[in-house]
């Protein structure tokens, strides 16, 4: 049986607590049980609806003595735990995963079917928590799953946002966006406890007072304030019956708030009030790694994060608990910049609210810290005007300012007469307006500072940090990213999966590194058979999906070349677009003839943030590429163009296992790690990549024969921007270039009107900031030895074998196992 036995402590039921029984007479007499007394309906009554919530709680049953026991365990040990702060958790449908950690998906399916329900529809009818934007918010899912599965204690803090990331439609080709109500139809997966209800102020301002000991202290009244209420989720590891807590925080205004403006008879501005206060966690914003630095978002930022410490201080630890050893009972994984308020905040606690002394309040905190860096852009690093930190959090921006002065002092020590030193690293910045860098309170406030690949750390260390590196480098670390097996190949690719337990066992699903043993298969061509027709039933799962989904009819047997992610300029969906639309030039041109052509089929997947007005004219400009190359019978057949709408991670789990060619093609030095290209390896797909991010890890250990490698380096990048960087340049002296560009820019793909690509191509001919033009010829021709590979399909399935078995290292389990040794368990700092 799964799951522990109860009860383990005195606060729970005596005598054990029993899941239903794990067969399918069980199962059913659950599942009916739900529907009559849970839902209210009779089977023959019940809708899609009623089954599909009747049957996630059947199985949310079965996990629940775990999640009581995990629950009571954490509470009554002396375990350190993760407390992983994070403004996104971008989770993916829920029941597919808890009935996969439940083992129950067969007994599942067979206890529908005989209650006459098709379970794929009910599945079906999940609409996937979008609390996340991309990359970022899909570790953090990756990573808490991976810590529930490695018995790691873990509390994943986060903000329960009522709209998640928006869905996307597209209306002529261009994107329309549409408010996500992934909670209209209810979700069965969280646990409100209004009860547990904390108060969160904003605003006002600050006093000194002297305590009975003559000290001087200060406090914060605050202006107004909101309630947070909590949400729980559970986090269930893989069939090993720990299941840990996701706690999502959803605003709620508070009566005092309320009731002082009804009282001035004001009823309509009392109830606008209200809606003020919870607009915190009313909605998600769309930008991915390009925060607008509005002041909604930095409200989102304290709210969530005064909740978390709050709940974990008052809540979580003994009442008689020791502050000074919090330390050793949590460590606060900052999930980027978005809660590294909660540093201030903490001192704010220690300080003001149990009288610490600064300098033991100072160590206490910067021992329950550590800080991720998810970017290397510096737009995406967040700054807060002081301005309007000031007015919404007056006492933190205090504390910040001491924080700085004290930490400045001693850099001034350290490097004596280097006052332009001093004034680099400040956490206040003067220009272009005073503001407070986030990224430089997080490293002085932490205990360790990481990047998430290899290349991004180095260049956290060398370029955006340098001075704190060289200051105290012992704290810069590197983690590289992984994604969770669970979700993204054993529920993902139920078929590949069984090939992979068929040939070597089931202990690769929590023990990654045994792919390896996969290897020798590549040589075997029964395997290779059957390998390849694992890869060919996805893709038709895909096309069928597709057809329903998007209405779109794609060839059976054609490459599938695949780029999704969010839509970027420093991603270059704009260079993919120049390969298809040089391929097609070829064509219609008469260079090449059609059947010298290796069939293709492109697939894009990407939402634009509303506000980032080119990288919605690209979108649009892909879909009019799509549409005019799919109706061309030049090409029909052998190229063909593909772009479902609302790419998300339930689409990501069809996408992937179906996919020939991974394209990683951002310029070298722009993507952190990327988290995709991972998943693509892993489900047998080659890339085609620059030397970025991630990928420089993934041509290592797959091998310079299973990876196309093209483009510049990192340090031939910054050269050429060093000798100032030219697009006219490359498009003047490449023929192939210009002839795509200018049939672009012809209007070929608008109908004609060349105004409606000009914005696109003029910004690629006269600025191109990331370089895609540069990169072109390169990639063609690592394209081309794409193309040669793929003619050889004993050779192509050889090198994707080979990828599956090599990139083990990409489980988040093993990401997990580095935060628990370089950061988590790490000697305090000085
Ligand atoms: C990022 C980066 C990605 C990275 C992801 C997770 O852009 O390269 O893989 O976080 O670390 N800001 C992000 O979404």
């Amino acid at each position: 049986r799964v799951g522990p036995t109860l009860p383990v402590s005195s606060e729970l039921a005596a005598g054990p607590v029993e899941p239903p029984a794990s067969t399918v007479e069980g199962f059913i007499e659950a599942f009916l049980r739900e529907l009559n007394y849970g839902q209210g309906v009779l089977l023959s009554r019940s809708t899609i609806n009623d089954q599909y919530l009747a049957l996630a709680r059947t199985v949310r049953e079965y996990l629940m003595a775990g999640w009581l026991e995990t629950g009571a365990l954490r509470r009554e040990g002396d375990r350190k735990i993760v407390g992983y702060l994070s403004a996104e958790y971008l989770l993916g449908r829920q029941l597919g995963n808890a009935l996969l950690a439940t083992n129950l998906q067969d007994i599942a399916e067979e206890a529908m079917r005989r209650c006459g329900i098709d379970i794929a529809a009910l599945r079906a009818q999940e609409i996937e928590p979008g609390l996340g934007n991309g990359g970022l918010g899909r570790l953090a899912a990756c990573f808490v799953d991976s810590l529930a599965t490695m018995d790691v204690p873990c509390i994943g803090y986060g903000i329960r946002y009522e709209y998640g990331i928006f869905r996307q439609t597209f209306e002529n080709g261009r994107q329309v966006e549409v408010p996500d109500s992934w909670l209209a139809l209810g979700s069965p997966w969280e646990f409100p406890h209004p009860e547990r209800q904390v108060r969160v102020d904003f605003g006002g301002h600050t006093e000194k007072w002297t305590d009975d000991q003559g000290r001087e202290r200060t406090r914060w009244v605050p202006g107004w304030n909101v309630l947070g209420i909590p949400y729980h989720h559970m986090v269930p590891g893989f069939r090993n019956g720990t299941v840990n807590t996701l706690r999502l925080w959803s605003a709620k205004a508070t009566q005092a708030f309320d009731l002082q403006i009804f009282n001035s008879g004001d009823y309509a501005t009392a109830v606008r009030a209200q809606t003020f206060a919870e607009n915190i966690s009313k909605v998600l914003y769309p930008e991915d790694s390009t925060p607008q630095g509005k002041e909604l978002r930095l409200q989102q930022q304290y709210f969530f994060v005064a909740c978390s410490l709050h709940d974990f201080i008052a809540n979580t630890l003994p009442k008689d608990f020791d502050l000074r050893q919090l330390p050793e009972r949590i460590i606060f994984q900052l999930n980027d910049t978005h809660p590294v308020i909660a540093i201030p905040e903490l001192m704010r606690i220690l300080v003001d609210i149990k009288g610490f002394d600064w300098d033991e309040a100072w160590d206490i905190t910067r021992r329950c810290f550590a800080y991720t860096c998810h970017t290397l852009l510096p737009e995406a690093l967040e700054v807060w005007s002081v301005e309007l930190l000031g007015r919404l959090l007056p006492r933190h921006l205090e504390i910040i300012y001491q924080i700085n002065e004290l930490f400045l002092e001693e850099v001034r020590q350290a490097f004596p007469g280097d006052e332009m030193r001093a004034r680099r690293m400040s956490i206040i910045a003067e220009h272009p307006e005073r503001s407070v860098r986030m990224a430089y309170l997080a490293t002085i406030g932490s205990a360790k500072v990481n990047g998430v690949a290899e290349l991004q750390s180095q260049l956290l260390r060398d370029k955006v940090l340098p001075d704190f590196s060289e200051y105290e480098p012992a704290k810069f670390t590197n983690v590289t990213n992984g994604v969770t097996p669970r979700r993204f190949i054993y529920l993902a690719n139920r078929r590949l999966s069984n090939l992979i337990t068929d040939t070597i066992g089931s202990e690769w699903v929590t023990d990654l590194d045994r792919l390896r043993e996969l290897e020798p298969y590549a040589d075997d061509a029964g395997f290779r058979a059957e390998f390849a027709a694992v890869k060919q039933a996805n893709k038709e799962r895909l096309f069928r999906l597709l057809s329903v989904r998007d209405g779109l009819e794609l060839p059976q047997h054609a490459m599938l070349d695949v780029l999704v992610k969010r839509l970027h300029e420093y991603k270059r969906q704009t260079l993919k677009l120049l390969h298809i639309v040089s391929l097609y030039e070829d064509v219609i041109s008469g260079t090449v003839a059609i059947d010298q052509v290796v069939p293709r089929t492109f697939i894009f997947g990407a939402k634009a943030a509303p506000g980032y007005h080119l990288a919605k004219e690209i979108i649009f400009l892909i879909n009019s590429v799509a549409a005019t190359i799919n109706a061309d019978e030049r090409v029909k057949g052998v190229l063909s163009v593909a772009f479902p709408a609302n790419y998300n991670v339930t689409l990501a789990e069809k996408i992937i296992p179906a996919a020939d060619l991974s394209e990683q093609i951002s310029l070298a030095g722009k993507e952190a790690s990327g988290t995709g290209n991972m998943k693509f390896a892993l489900n047998g797909a080659l890339t085609i990549g620059t030397d970025d991010g991630a990928n420089v890890e993934i041509r290592q250990l797959v091998g310079d024969d299973n990876f196309f490698l093209f483009g510049m380096t990192e340090p031939e990048v910054e050269a050429l921007h060093a000798r100032g960087y030219n697009p006219a340049e490359y498009y003047e002296s490449n023929d192939k270039l210009q002839r795509t560009i200018n049939l672009i820019a012809s209007g070929h793909f608008t109908d004609g009107d060349r105004a409606l690509s000009a914005q696109v191509v003029d910004n690629l001919v006269t600025q191109d900031p990331f370089m895609v033009l540069a990169d072109f010829q390169s990639y063609l021709d690592a394209q081309a030895r794409v193309d040669a590979a793929y003619r050889d399909p004993e050779r192509w399935t050889r090198s994707a074998i080979l990828n599956v078995a090599r990139s083990g290292f990409f489980s988040s389990d093993r990401s997990m196992r580095d935060y628990l040794d370089r950061i988590w368990l790490s000697s305090p700092v000085e």
